[in-house]
């Protein structure tokens, strides 16, 4: 079926530059390598093949809490509201919420413009009552928001624990920049990985199967094929450890030998055992997000979690200013 037009925010966020931040970071002392350049096209076929591994729980607990709780989660939420999905993607976490929420209008918000134009549309299709927007975006520099919603309650929804690859301090300003843009009466629905038995972070990110370690290492192939890098991918290994000290699970590709690299005319020399640092996926206990939260304008109204208490979903206000 074919459902209404998807009405087109572009609000043209630049585009990374791949070359120019890779010769940065490999540059520092510790070299590292930000996360957001996992995700090209194998990049994000690969992620997916992680969602499905048996040891990376968060997919599965986080969409089961969901669907268990859809009900549940939209007795706290105003009928006609917007829903706001930060970094929306295939759209397949906000489609189990949507038959609950019956929200009026939806905003996917994503930085790649091809695919959030695809996934909006098969949106659109599927759930034809519904008010589909795509915002083309770049929302961890800025948060832009259409006019269009008016005064309806804003539900922003931010699932996949993806604020874990955050430093606090810049999770604190993402969820403030959230807050501000959501307004008062808006609410933040949010999926936030917890802290729990160091043996099953680190299976998480060792699934078993390599297809993590083939997800790291997928930036070297990048680095080669998009930079034309002269690098060796069989001479660095995957490596993913519980840092307890900062409360987050790191990754790293590690060299093999003493080797050199060279990308455009730079060259960039590893000892043995030296490191780029590709990621960090910080956990939380409940304790510690609520007061995140509260120093980002908002207090927790509800979290949901499973059983084991792997992974929770937490629903935040943005609190009232304060009259003067
Ligand atoms: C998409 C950032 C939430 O940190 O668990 C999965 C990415 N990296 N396995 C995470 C990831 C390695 C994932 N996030």
């Amino acid at each position: 079926m074919t459902g209404a037009a998807v009405s087109f925010h572009d609000f043209a966020p630049e585009q990374d530059d791949f070359l120019e931040e890779v010769v940065a970071g490999l540059s520092q002392q510790p070299k590292k390598i930000s996360p957001k350049f996992f995700y090209d096209k194998r990049g994000s076929e690969l992620f997916d093949a992680i969602c499905a591994q048996p040891e990376y729980y968060p997919t599965q607990t986080e969409m089961n809490i969901l669907h268990n709780n859809a009900n549940d989660i939209a007795q706290h939420i105003e009928p006609d509201c917007v829903v706001v999905d930060l970094g929306s993607g295939s759209s397949e976490k906000a489609r189990l919420l949507l038959d609950a929420l019956r929200p009026s209008g939806y905003m996917g918000v994503d930085i790649s413009r091809e695919f959030l134009l695809a996934a909006t549309q098969r949106l659109a299709d599927d759930f034809p009552w519904l008010d589909v927007h795509a915002v083309c975006t770049d929302f961890s520099q800025q948060l832009e928001l259409p006019a269009q919603s008016g005064d309806k309650q804003k539900l922003a929804f931010f699932p996949g624990s993806s604020i874990g690859n955050f430093e606090p301090g810049a999770a604190l300003d993402l969820l403030r920049r959230i807050a501000e843009a959501i307004g008062e009466g808006g609410k933040l629905l949010i999926g936030v990985d917890l802290k729990k038995d160091e043996e099953l972070l680190v299976a998480a990110y060792n699934d078993d199967a390599g297809v993590t370690e083939e997800f790291n290492l997928n930036l070297l192939q990048r680095m080669q094929e998009e930079l034309q890098a002269d690098v060796d991918v069989d001479a660095f290994s995957h490596r993913a450890f519980y840092n307890n000290k900062h409360g987050r699970v790191e990754m790293h590709l590690v060299s093999d030998c003493e080797q050199t690299i060279e990308i455009d005319g730079d060259e960039f020399s590893f000892l043995e055992n030296e490191s780029i640092h590709t990621e960090n996926s910080h956990k939380y206990h409940i304790e510690e997000f609520a007061e995140l939260a509260q120093q980002a304008n908002f207090e927790v109204e509800k979290v949901w979690t499973d059983a084991e208490q792997l992974f929770s979903v937490q629903l935040l206000n943005v609190k009232a200013a304060i009259a003067k």
